[in-house]
């Protein structure tokens, strides 16, 4: 396949200013007509027009009213050519299309006898031929036109200017967005849906209107979104004084639908998972979700669709920046710094958990990548999550003010452009004087940072020295890595466990600063802490202040002093982790060598006496007692063994219940939300510690805690409980009377929640990621009546869940796992690439697996690579695993 390269890149041929588009939609055929103004761009190489299109019937093309004669363009590998066309012109161009048989959800496609447009990245190429690409910036006025009683809501981005009755049973709308946008954030929607809507009053005074639009009988289940849009709103003037500049704001919920959500332009689309909620289909990390989701596509209103990106490579300058924006802001709204702390532990935990990985396999890139071949398949982990952790760092770096004089730079440079992480960069150090050079690295540079610490203390002069080393293993086409510029954020605790206040030699330090950020921009450098009475317990890197793995030599006892005191609670917590995660690799290795598995007591005393602190956020004790996942651990291994991992995390698990058995009562006993329910952050952090401790005590094979989660699923008031108590009983392994309990309570869910799409995913995940679930199970769960791939939540639901998110089952000796997945992708692809695509990536580290596992993946892959019509999105993947 064809790989596109970063450094190819020519400004386009030809400007468009105006697009005026006509819809006539038929799901079977819509016609769409397409005016465009378009200029010679005198700084362009590329003299021709250069369109693109794919999947079109292409019915007429004209240039300024007269037919284009077919000597004077060509249609070739999804490109329209069309040669010597004058400087300035418009172009009028016909297609037809067939939403019906659209499966990809990408372009115009049906989902419940509604139509959808999903255009980001190269979706607008499928409804005509356009140069679909973001440095084409035009503005836009649509007509809609359609059967009035199959699609009596149409809508498009912008105003609505004009809507009336056409004969024949026809109406129309017209709509017109004031600003100027790139193809990728155009967007319509038609068909039958209802609204939940509200005027609101910005600060600066004026009135918006604000809709939540569903399918009808979803009206209950709106009000959280619409919660979430106005603090959205409110929280982006006040934080970085942005406002909304359209008059009218729209969500939209679809069913099917590839990702999470999608900026348009005042048109957001959203997948229903984030927007519908209430207490009986919705748990607390749902609620949760909508809010960080909802925030994230209105806070692209101006990062991401004011100021775009000049080409895809540049993609993590709206990702990144977005998603550091709906962090920061779900953390705001939280308010409390434990709050704060607890968000940034979960959002560090996914960083490491997923992009880790990915930045040590086969499709490791840099956050602003060289090359690709499909960039749907660039939508990862590293853009997003990685990327949002290098604006952080900016943000360490400068301080909070000092970000905000960059970002305010970047707005007043970039409204309105289509720009690179460059431009963004130059932002920041010119607002703040600062020399980010060597900052570019986190750009262009792959892979995961180590960062080496040694200290020593001398007691004659009374000083301590911390000697950071840096290095970055190789990845693909990078084998050779230059230093990062790496903030280190540290603290010096004493014995008693209180902050010291710092004094760094060469640096001038805020005076009483217990925290420092030590820059690392050299391979190995030192830093000196004068005035240090007694040897400290160091703090390094607090508040996760770069994306790097830490190595420190820590005994336990420094750890449980960190965990007991220190008053950064993220690593206070990552004490906490690293004590359970050395236990996890031994525990793993004496499985292997047969030996006898033990816990100390030291461990089970620290978990103790964190779970029985009531001075701790119930979220926080959670969290700690929240062992590494079996994927984290795996990554502690050169070889991994999943069934291995797997029962030492379970042994681990049962013994701490076995020691801590009336604590975890306790806990739960404590934690209970009675009355009416609330998904704010207080009652979702008791919830949060009451269903871990439910989950702790059904390790242990005892009829009255199966019978306490029993009645709590039977009783249950809201979805979180009721889930986590299915989900208890259901992994529950005790006598054949309660399995059959277990199996019960889960068909029970099945009944009461039928009708309810987003709660029957749940089921298939539960199942999915069941201990007892392998690769015959999930065949069979294929064939339920409510199963079908395509629909992407539902085929997440259970087959990416069980890849994913079960590995013990998944890794099978004897290849089911493998076998299935393999089945998966390629039905996957003839109905839908992106999401074939993501599931294909389940196996990029099979080299990490024993031979015995290594020859079954690599023949899956090698099945799946060897598929007749396989997608450039699987081809990209499962070539790059294989090379
Ligand atoms: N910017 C949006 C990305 C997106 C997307 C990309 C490829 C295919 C389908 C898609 N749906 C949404 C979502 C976001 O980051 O806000
Ligand atoms: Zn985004």
């Amino acid at each position: 396949p064809l790989t596109i390269y970063r450094k190819d890149y020519i400004a386009p041929g030809f400007w468009v200013d105006t697009v005026e588009m006509g819809f006539d939609l038929d799901p079977i055929a819509t016609h769409v007509a397409t005016r465009m103004t378009m200029r010679r761009n005198p700084e362009s190489s590329e003299k021709d027009i250069v369109l693109f299109g794919e999947s079109l019937k292409l019915l007429q093309l004209r240039i300024n009213g007269v037919s284009v004669k077919k000597s004077s363009y060509s249609i070739e590998n999804g490109i329209l050519r069309i040669r010597n066309a004058p400087d300035e012109l418009t172009l009028d161009i016909e297609t037809l299309i067939q939403p019906a048989k659209n499966t990809s959800l990408s372009g115009l496609y049906v989902s419940n006898n509604n139509f959808f447009t999903q255009c980001e990245a190269e979706g607008f190429r499928k409804i005509t031929f356009f140069p679909d690409r973001p440095d084409v910036m035009a503005k836009y006025t649509v007509m809609l036109r359609g059967d009035k009683k199959k699609y009596p809501v149409l809508l498009s981005n912008g105003n609505l200017i004009a809507e009336g009755d056409l004969p024949g049973g026809r109406h129309f709308a017209k709509w017109e967005d004031p600003f100027k946008k790139p193809s990728y954030l155009f967007a319509l929607v038609a068909g039958k849906l209802v609204c939940q809507q509200e005027k609101y009053k910005l600060k600066s005074g004026r009135k918006v209107l604000l809709q939540v639009w569903v399918e009808d009988g979803n009206l209950d289940k709106t009000q959280h979104a619409m919660d979430s849009l106005k603090n959205s709103i409110r929280w982006d003037e006040e934080r970085f004084g942005l406002e909304l500049d359209l008059d009218r704001f729209m969500i939209v919920a679809v069913s099917d639908f590839n990702m999470g959500a999608m900026e348009n332009k005042g048109l957001n689309i959203f997948n229903t998972k984030y927007v519908l909620a209430n207490p009986s289909i919705a748990t607390d990390v749902d609620y949760a979700g909508i809010e960080s989701v909802v925030g994230h596509e209105y806070f692209h209103n101006w990062t991401g669709n004011r100021v775009t990106c000049r080409d895809w490579f540049q993609l993590s300058l709206k990702e990144g920046l977005t998603v550091f924006r709906d962090q920061e802001f779900s953390a705001d709204l939280v308010g409390t710094a434990t709050g704060r702390a607890v968000k940034r532990i979960e959002d560090v935990r996914l960083l490491r958990q997923v992009q880790f990985s990915e930045d040590a396999g086969p499709m490791a890139h840099p956050v602003r990548p060289d090359s690709f071949v499909e960039i749907n398949n660039f939508y990862t982990v590293t853009i997003y999550e990685k990327g949002s952790e290098v604006v952080r760092m900016y943000y360490t770096l400068l301080g909070h003010d000092g970000f905000r004089k960059g970002m305010d730079l970047y707005f007043q440079r970039h409204d309105g452009q289509a720009v690179e992480c460059d431009d963004f960069r130059a932002a920041m150090a010119d607002s703040s004087g600062r020399n980010l050079k060597q900052f570019e690295r986190w750009y262009s540079q792959a892979g995961t940072p180590r960062v080496k610490v040694e200290s020593s203390y001398d007691k004659a002069s009374k000083t301590y020295e911390l000697t950071l080393s840096q290095s970055c293993p190789a990845t693909p086409g990078q084998s050779k890595k230059l230093p990062f510029h790496i903030p280190v954020a540290v603290g010096l605790l004493n014995s008693n466990g209180k902050d010291l206040v710092l004094n760094l030699e060469g640096q001038a330090t805020p005076s009483k600063a217990t925290t420092v950020v030590l820059e690392l921009t050299s391979a190995k450098q030192t830093f000196r802490f004068t005035g240090v009475a007694k040897k400290p317990v160091p703090s390094i890197l607090r508040n996760f202040s770069a994306p790097v793995v830490l190595e420190y030599e820590y005994t336990d006892e420094e750890l449980g002093h960190l965990l007991a005191h220190d008053s950064d609670a993220f690593n206070r917590w990552e004490a906490g982790q690293r004590l359970a995660m050395r236990r996890l690799v031994k525990l793993t290795k004496s499985v292997l060598q047969g030996e006898a598995l033990e816990l100390d007591s030291m461990f089970v005393e620290a978990l103790r006496s964190t779970l029985n602190d009531r001075t701790l956020d119930p979220s926080f004790r959670e969290l700690v007692l929240t062992l590494p996942s079996e994927a984290m651990v795996a990554e502690e291994f050169k070889e991994v063994n999943p069934q291995a991992i797997h029962q030492a995390r379970q042994f681990m698990r049962s013994s701490l219940t076995q020691q801590l058995r009336a604590d975890l009562l306790t806990a739960y006993e404590e934690n209970l939300t009675p009355g009416k329910y609330s998904p704010d952050a207080v009652s979702a952090a008791k919830r949060g510690l009451k269903n871990l401790a439910l989950s702790y005590l059904l390790e242990w094979p005892e009829d009255a805690t199966f019978a306490l989660a029993k009645t709590q699923f039977d009783e249950a008031q809201n979805m979180t409980d009721r889930l986590a108590a299915l989900t208890a009983l259901t992994n529950f392994s005790g006598s054949a009377k309660n399995a059959k309990v277990s199996a019960q309570a889960l068909q029970k869910f099945f009944r009461d929640f039928k009708k309810e799409a987003l709660v029957i995913d749940k089921w298939f995940m539960l199942q999915g990621t069941a201990r007892t679930t392998d690769a015959a199970k999930v065949r069979e769960l294929m064939k339920h009546p409510a199963f079908t791939l395509s629909n992407p939540n539902r085929a997440r639901s259970l087959a990416f869940s069980f890849c994913n998110a079960n590995p013990s089952r998944f890794h099978a000796a004897d290849g089911s796992g493998y076998a299935l997945w393999a089945d998966l992708v390629v039905a996957l692809n003839k109905l839908n690439p992106q999401v074939a695509a993501r599931l294909a990536r389940s196996l990029d580290r099979w080299r990490k697996y024993p031979k015995a596992l290594q020859v079954q993946m690599k023949a899956a892959l090698q099945r799946v690579a060897d598929t007749s019509k396989l997608s450039k999105d699987v081809l990209e993947v499962v070539t790059k695993a294989l090379a």
